[in-house]
């Protein structure tokens, strides 16, 4: 089946199954969890409300060269999004830290794909995404950047990176020295291994046609 593989785009994405789970707050908790350890993703906020509301989102973009300093400093690589997807998410979507379903398609934006079967690309990875300014790093510039829960062997610079963001993990910190940012960052990805096992994150991830076979 020819696809457009390198159009760029962030889109919402509903379905009657989305539509439903989304009602049970509980649906987007690990489904063997201890209730005893509810993770903090569901605030009732009118903020947070708005957000769960438009997600899941769907992203399709080209992976640019960052600041490079996330595997220099951090000993942990993130994969950035160019300034028109940053600049073309939804309203509503709030900076932070997200939960998210990963593939790497190796194409180029603008490539024609005759025949997409051929395109080689990853299987669905977990993910986590920091949207927003770093304020770490004192930042102007706001950037979406993906660390892929995988060990690859070599690089991905101008390929596509194809993201269904299914949840919030928490908002931007400030951090007092690099190692507590390290240590944060790998408690987001603990728990977002955990928050990927829900239900909910589950559903987002069989639904529809978005990621290649
Ligand atoms: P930059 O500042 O250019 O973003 P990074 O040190 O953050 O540099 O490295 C990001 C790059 O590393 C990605 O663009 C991708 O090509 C590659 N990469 C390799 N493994 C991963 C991974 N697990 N997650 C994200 N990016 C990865
Ligand atoms: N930067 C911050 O300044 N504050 C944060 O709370 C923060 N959380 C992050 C969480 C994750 C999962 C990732 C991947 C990055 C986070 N960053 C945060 C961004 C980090 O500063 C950035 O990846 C590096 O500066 C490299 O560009
Ligand atoms: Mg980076």
């Amino acid at each position: 089946m020819a696809k457009n593989l390198t159009k760029q785009f962030c889109q919402l994405y509903n379905s009657k199954t989305l539509e439903n789970l989304r009602k049970l707050p509980e649906s987007r908790v690990r489904s063997t969890s201890n209730p005893a350890q509810p993770v903090d993703i569901t605030t009732s906020t009118d903020e947070s409300e708005k957000l769960q509301n438009i997600l899941p989102i769907q992203v399709n973009g080209t992976v640019i060269h960052g600041f490079g300093r996330g595997s220099k400093e951090l000993g942990i690589r993130t994969a950035n999004y160019s300034e028109q997807i940053v600049n073309g998410m939804p309203g509503d979507f709030q900076t932070g830290i997200y939960y998210c379903w990963a593939q790497v398609v190796y194409a180029k934006e603008g490539e024609d794909q005759q025949n997409s079967a051929d395109v080689r690309r990853t299987q669905i990875l977990p993910a986590v995404m920091s949207v927003g300014w770093n304020p770490y790093y004192n930042n102007e510039k706001k950037s979406m950047e993906t660390h892929v829960i995988h060990k690859f062997e070599e690089d991905w610079y101008d390929y596509q990176l194809r993201l269904m963001i299914c949840g919030r993990i928490r908002g931007e910190t400030n951090f007092t020295s690099l190692q507590a940012l390290i240590d944060a960052i790998w408690q987001d990805v603990e728990d977002a291994k955990m928050l990927l096992e829900s239900d909910w994150s589950l559903a987002c991830k069989s639904e529809g046609d978005f990621f290649l076979e």
